[in-house]
């Protein structure tokens, strides 16, 4: 029953575009509608009907530490009893910018924002500084918030509705976006070779999870610090999704490259909306008012979000990455020998704990081969497992996440209900 899920919808519909804050919830693509969410505990969503899921999204990352963790929201209550926003310093932002530091040794200086996407497009605008370039070269099916130059051919919401540019962003922006498949280290080289002193900087999600989840080939991401290092570009790791859940230290600790800038999301907010860019000093320091970049927010830094990321980060300190990477690998594993059997086409890469499920033969290494995977076959198994009560992405173009709160009860259940759906 979703009712008032439906109810619910239908009264958005009047009032918000599509009836959603952000496209890819809508649920269009599976042939479904929302569900509204009242609350969530763990690893628990239930909606306004009272249905209870186990959440495979976790606000597509954040809650790596599940729903409502307990320190988190004894940190938030705090801090709200002081007053949510001043618009001045305090000292929980020293704290995280120092956690943040200490955790990822690339990042000497950050800045808070209040977003992945204000966090991208801040570090884009600084890197043109830095470097006196314009251009950016950014990977197909990668998806680096909604700015106006990271909106050609996207992943996540773009590459789910099948929107590979966007009206409203002017030609003249996006002409200095160039584009490269993700792994092709020929493409890329060929486009330094081409522009060869004109290239700000590359970004990259070390691990892509906007087109589903595609890991970098062995070499590709120490191919693209070699070339920016020959070219004089800098490297920025889009660590939104990755940041503190690759690992401690994100990608980048795991996978021993050093970026020179690295933008946050998701996760460092706790489930609050922060994000943070940050890298060596010397180019942190161009940022106003050391510097002359500007960027700015009302929000930046607040009380409120800076606990929650405080809590948050302190909490998964100490938590056993390592054990969780195995529990979702299992997980994984399983799932795909269940397509197995089933004699379906399938790819279920993982790593640390993310996993997708791409319905195709195909190795996926880049955008053109994750759209090989078959949507109907994921919509017919998208709606059956929401109807058993498991939540996942509602689109192959999307990271399955799993949380420190995921029982093994969780994976058991998720995998009887995926072995009971009829294709
Ligand atoms: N772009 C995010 C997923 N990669 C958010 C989607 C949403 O909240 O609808």
């Amino acid at each position: 029953m979703e009712t008032k899920s439906h109810e619910l919808f239908a009264k958005a519909c009047q009032l918000i575009p599509g009836g959603v804050n952000s496209p890819v919830r809508a649920c269009k693509n599976v042939d479904s509608k929302p569900l509204f969410i009242q609350k969530a505990s763990g690893a628990t969503i239930t909606d306004v009907d009272g249905n209870d899921y186990i959440d495979f999204v976790l606000s597509w990352g954040p809650m790596i530490l599940g729903h409502a963790h307990p320190k988190v929201t004894a940190a938030i209550q705090a801090a709200a009893a002081n007053g949510t926003s001043y618009g001045a310093p305090c000292e929980a932002e020293v704290e995280l910018a120092s956690l943040v530091c200490s955790a990822l040794p690339t990042v000497e200086m950050a800045r808070m924002v209040n977003s992945g996407t204000e966090a991208t497009m801040s570090a884009l605008r600084l890197g043109r500084a830095y470097t006196k370039r314009n251009k950016l070269v950014k990977f197909i099916g990668c998806y680096h918030g909604h700015a106006d130059p990271f909106l050609a051919q996207a992943g996540s919401g773009l590459a789910t509705l099948a929107i590979p540019g966007t009206p409203g962003v002017p030609a003249e922006v996006v002409s200095a976006t160039l584009l490269a498949p993700y792994n092709d280290l020929d493409a890329v080289r060929e486009l330094f070779k081409k522009h060869p002193n004109e290239i700000a900087a590359v970004i990259v999600e070390p691990m892509a999870a906007n087109m589903g989840l595609v890991l970098p080939k062995e070499g590709f991401l120490e191919g693209l610090r070699a070339l920016t290092h020959e070219y004089g570009a800098l490297l920025i790791f889009d660590e939104v999704i990755t940041g503190f859940r690759a690992a401690f230290g994100g990608a980048q600790a795991r996978l021993k490259i050093d970026p020179d800038l690295t933008t946050f999301g998701k996760i460092i907010g706790g489930g609050l909306p922060v994000g943070a860019f940050g890298g060596k000093k010397e180019i942190m320091e161009q940022v106003a008012p050391q510097g002359a970049v500007y960027q700015a927010g009302t929000l930046s830094g607040n009380p409120l979000a800076m606990a929650a990321g405080l809590a948050t980060l302190t909490e998964l300190k100490s938590k056993d990455y390592d054990s969780l990477e195995k529990r979702t690998q299992n997980f994984a594993q399983e799932l795909l020998a269940i397509f197995k059997t089933k004699g379906l086409p399938v790819q279920v890469p993982t790593i640390a704990s993310m996993f997708s499920i791409f319905f195709t033969d195909e190795p996926v290494v880049d955008f053109k081969s994750a759209q090989t995977a078959d949507q109907k076959l994921f919509t017919t198994f998208y709606k059956q497992m929401r109807a058993q009560g498991i939540y996942l992405a509602p689109s192959s173009f999307e990271t399955g996440m799993v949380s420190f709160c995921h029982t093994d009860e969780d994976f058991e259940k998720t995998l009887a209900c995926a072995q009971k759906v009829q294709f």
